[in-house]
């Protein structure tokens, strides 16, 4: 076995899944109108049945319990989503459920996963296709090659918005959705079936609050809300715990020096196929030989999975974010109020998290 690092999985629960069908026989519609009506913690009554919010997630752990995850994601753009996939498949506390290609272009985007998950050695986790499908060649398509689909060991499930309502309710514990990238999928699944924000956490990669990229003083259009503002929206409206790591905490994680090399050095397989993409992601029509590799790009996703199992390294801050159609998130009282990491406690502890679990150290 190779992967030191990975948790425990525990299995379906049918029972737990069958009384929660019974409990939308008898109920369920009174909570799904409370929901819809958008009953939130921001304002108006409770909803009947709180949704899962990150202290009982990471209770799970105290129960000796991993944190279910389902990880969507645009990788194959920018290659922090593959540091953050290696980090998710790396650390023993998550529960990789599931994995789906959002945004678009999601046939390549899956294929990139399912390549990435046979070299980790983790085919047990499902692969699931966003909606918005497309095979257009990529930054990374030099690393996948002609990966074919049908030849992933393990599950593919073409329709990944179901999949990911599916597993949501198949699961007995609350499910984490860690998302880093635009998010039509996470959009369509609410949509198709409300209830699920009752079983279920949104933790994301988006927006910027009071910093922009580069830790600049004025805020930016982050891409993840640019991509795709309406979705992004409607997930920040339904009536679940939202918790995001804004630029202002993720726009300013990058491993240099010892740390990089660290990784850059690591025989494990998973660790060699992350940097031979990023070996490839470097080489651009503009920059066909882009020098030695000595420091990672921006790792702004992996924050998102730090915070599906942890918030201590960061100042966490709930604030009312609005969505601006042109992809802005500004603070506005009268918007619903979402977890936001504003801050980081220490940057270089987490730096140093990311590299112990990435080379499987302990
Ligand atoms: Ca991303």
């Amino acid at each position: 076995m190779q992967k030191p690092c990975s948790g425990e999985r525990s299995p379906l629960s049918m029972t737990a899944d069958l009384s929660r069908r019974a409990f939308m026989k008898a109920g369920g519609a009174a909570v799904l109108g409370a929901a819809v009506a958008g009953s939130s913690r921001a304002g108006g009554a409770a909803p009947a049945i709180p949704s899962p919010t990150a202290r009982d997630t990471f209770g799970l752990l105290e129960a000796g319990k991993g944190i279910p995850v389902i990880f969507d994601t645009d990788i194959g753009g920018d290659i922090d989503d593959t540091w953050a996939l290696a980090m998710l498949l790396m650390s023993p506390e998550l529960d990789v459920r599931l994995v789906v290609s959002d945004g678009s272009n999601s046939i390549y985007r899956a294929r990139l996963m399912a390549k990435l998950l046979e070299v980790f050695e983790r085919t047990e986790v499902p692969v699931g296709v966003g909606f918005k499908r497309g095979d257009k060649p990529g930054r990374q398509s030099a690393w996948v090659g002609d990966y074919d689909l049908s030849t992933y060991p393990g599950t593919v499930h073409e329709d990944g918005v179901d999949a990911m309502i599916q597993t949501i309710r198949a699961s007995s514990d609350p499910v984490s959705l860690v998302c880093t990238g635009p998010v039509p999928n996470v959009a369509a699944a609410v949509e198709r079936d409300p209830l699920i924000t009752r079983q279920a956490r949104f933790v994301g990669m988006h927006g910027s609050v009071r910093r922009g990229y580069g830790n600049s003083p004025k805020i930016a259009r982050e891409a993840n809300v640019r991509g795709d503002p309406k979705a992004l929206r409607e997930v920040f409206a339904a009536p679940w715990d939202v918790t995001i790591t804004p630029l202002d905490t993720c726009g300013i994680v990058r491993l240099t020096g010892e740390k990089f090399q660290k990784v850059y050095q690591c025989k494990h397989p998973g660790m060699q196929a992350l940097m031979e993409n990023y070996r490839v992601w470097r080489i651009r029509p503009d920059r066909p030989e882009p020098g030695p590799m000595t420091a990672s790009s921006t790792l702004f996703d992996t924050v998102a999975v730090y915070l599906a199992f942890s918030e201590e390294l960061l100042r966490m801050e709930r604030l009312g974010i609005r969505v601006t159609d042109d992809g802005y998130t500004l603070i506005d009282d009268d918007a619903r109020a979402i977890n936001c990491a504003t801050a980081w406690k220490d940057l270089d502890a987490f730096e140093d998290l990311l590299v112990a679990r990435l080379t499987g150290a302990r």
